[in-house]
């Protein structure tokens, strides 16, 4: 009766990575998890959150189940960029605490066996980085030192810009002019955020001992910020507005210093590098590196973030994570999904608050590693109540009264409880406003309530332990308002996802869709508003989804099934 489309695809990935569940790494079994310093949990009340507010939440963190949490940067700042302008990179900025705090936290996390993965941003330092102020100055005792330590070009003849190169915030020039030594330098991002120059082999070597330094320290690994931006083209030309290929992104050097960066973290056992980069599919993966030069164990899949959005249809999804599966599988590196970090607008404001637990069952049960930013597993919402005077993101406010694209509404305070500023922080302002939400937004009432978007985060967490999950070959398919997919261990035992992503109802036939066996299947998740109750029987043969409702099955084993 009702059309089906035919199937997308059975994507082998069990045989691409070639291993069993109990083999796979704690980087590719786990949840990733990020955290935003400024805005997870403030210990001392000065309004933004530090590390020791992570330590009083690490019980909390261990209750999701997550396998790591990725710190957004924690060291020294001048904070043009919230810490991704980066002054010392071995000292913690005292915003966010101590030496002995970070030690404190490293510690209390392995006790819980939670990974530690710290940011690493090598593109730029801050232009307060001591060899910037040398580089910048040639009456500087060290300047013949670092004088090369950045990208400085001389201005054309007419004493403009070298180029047309826009910063990734305004998209004004990229250079800016020095009047010490007559030369503009190279910033892709905020002025404050002066270009690295790998072209200097010393550039790169000290890097690679900032890398060390905490690899020493017994960190698990490195998230590599912006490696799109790494090294421009010789010559510095002009690019051409509106092209997928520029001069100063995705340069071949730029996979190379990935590589060189991975060759350090591989002195150590048992760490991992992942890169950061939007792009075209083969842009992406070429950090991955390649067998003789390895690079990232995964390069971010942003997608979920940049092909589907509210108006999606259940095909547009079905295509965007069907053509992902089979790139992967054939190129043979290992997949992940990422929904949400601190430059995306929140899930549940970007789609719907209806589709917080429909989207994290793609991102946790989908092939590959699983990344959340915090607040997504409560469903957070964006805070647009905020003027330019308080909202300070370099991205953002550039007439100083639209928010335009500021990233600070989905960088508001985590939402703990309903007490003052949803019990973040004891002060009487927060470095970003609390959303006004929290009254029953928050974590303690969704720890309280029968069902909530936390309650199905920990189960989904807690499925990925399924060898399906792990690494079940992948079905994937849609109906006319529904997106699901099925991963089938070699046992036989099949996780389906189904995630009503339109807002009309729609009945679907899972077994026809995703040629699932006629074994017969309970509810492992649902979605809070779904009338469906995990552990519930169903059948998958007819289900009647209502508009953005989402559910999880697994297959009963097959010895219940003869009775
Ligand atoms: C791997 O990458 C390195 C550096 O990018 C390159 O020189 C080499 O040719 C590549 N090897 C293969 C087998 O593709
Ligand atoms: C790597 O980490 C896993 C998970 O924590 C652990 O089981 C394994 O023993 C570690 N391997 C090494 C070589 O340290
Ligand atoms: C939303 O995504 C669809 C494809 O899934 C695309 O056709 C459409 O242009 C996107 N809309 C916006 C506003 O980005
Ligand atoms: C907006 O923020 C102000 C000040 O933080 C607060 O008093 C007000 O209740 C908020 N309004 C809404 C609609 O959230
Ligand atoms: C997702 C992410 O980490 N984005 C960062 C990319 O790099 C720029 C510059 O370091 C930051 O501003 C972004 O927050
Ligand atoms: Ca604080
Ligand atoms: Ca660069």
């Amino acid at each position: 009766m009702r059309k089906v489309q035919p199937l997308l695809l059975f994507a082998a990935v069990a045989a691409m990575v070639g291993a069993t569940a109990g083999q796979l790494a704690w980087w590719e079994s786990g949840v990733i998890y990020q955290i935003y310093p400024r805005s997870f949990k403030d210990s001392d009340g000065d309004g933004v959150g530090d590390l020791n507010g992570v330590i009083e939440k690490l019980d909390y963190l261990q209750s999701l189940g997550v396998a790591a949490i990725w710190l957004s940067p924690i060291y020294k700042s001048p904070m043009a960029d919230y810490g991704y302008d980066i002054s010392d990179y071995r000292e913690i900025d005292p915003l966010f605490g101590t030496m002995e705090d970070f030690e404190a936290l490293l510690e209390g996390a392995h006790q819980r066996d939670i990974k530690v993965i710290l940011d690493f941003v090598p593109n730029h330092s801050s232009d307060e980085h001591e060899w910037f102020i040398a580089s910048s100055d040639p009456t500087h005792e060290n300047y013949e030192k670092y004088k090369d330590y950045y990208v400085w070009v001389d201005a054309k003849e007419d004493g403009s810009v070298p180029n047309n190169w826009p910063t990734q915030f305004d998209q004004q020039t990229a250079w800016e002019w020095n009047e010490a030594r007559q030369q503009y330098y190279l910033h892709q991002f905020h002025i404050k955020q002066p270009d690295l120059n790998y072209r200097n082999p010393e550039v790169l070597a000290e890097m690679q001992d900032n890398l060390r330094f905490w690899l020493d320290k017994g960190v698990d690994g490195y998230r590599m910020d912006a490696v799109t931006f790494l090294v421009e083209a010789e010559g510095f030309p002009d690019g051409v507005p509106g092209d997928i290929d520029q001069p100063y992104m995705h340069q071949p050097e730029s996979y190379v210093i990935v590589q060189e960066f991975r060759a350090v973290v591989d002195e150590y056992d048992n760490r991992t590098m992942i890169t950061e980069s939007y792009g075209t599919v083969d842009q992406i993966l070429g950090y991955y590196g390649n067998e003789t030069n390895p690079g990232a164990d995964f390069s971010f899949n942003f997608l979920l973030i940049t092909d589907v959005n509210a108006s999606s249809t259940a095909a547009d999804f079905a295509e965007v994570i069907g053509n992902w599966i089979d790139i992967v599988d054939e190129r043979g590196v290992w997949s992940n999904w990422v929904i949400g970090n601190h430059d995306q607008h929140r899930v549940a404001s970007r789609f719907s608050p209806d589709l917080v637990d429909g989207m994290n069952m793609l991102v946790t049960l989908l092939p590959g590693t699983a990344v959340t930013y915090n607040g997504e597993e409560i469903g957070m919402e964006d805070n647009y109540n905020m003027t330019c005077e308080i909202a300070t993101d370099p991205a953002g406010c550039w007439d100083g009264v639209t928010l335009g694209n500021s990233r600070d509404p989905e960088r508001t305070p985590f939402q703990w409880d309903n007490s003052t500023n949803a019990g973040f922080s004891t002060a009487n302002e927060t470095w970003l406003p609390v959303n006004e939400n929290y009254v029953t937004l928050n974590a303690e009432a969704q720890e309280e309530a029968g069902r909530s978007h936390l309650k199905t985060y920990r189960q989904l967490v807690a499925l990925r332990e399924e060898p399906a999950v792990q690494t079940g070959v992948t079905a994937v398919n849609s109906s006319a308002q529904v997106i699901a997919f099925s991963r089938t261990a070699d046992d036989g035992t099949e996780v389906v996802v189904a995630v009503n992503v339109g807002d009309r109802p729609d009945v679907v036939d899972l077994y026809e869709m995703l040629g699932l066996s006629q074994r017969s299947f309970v509810i492992s998740a649902a979605s809070v508003s779904s009338i469906r109750q995990p552990g519930g029987p169903a059948d998958p043969g007819l289900l009647v989804f209502s508009p953005h409702e989402s559910v999880t099955l697994i297959s009963t084993p097959v010895e219940l099934e003869e009775y």
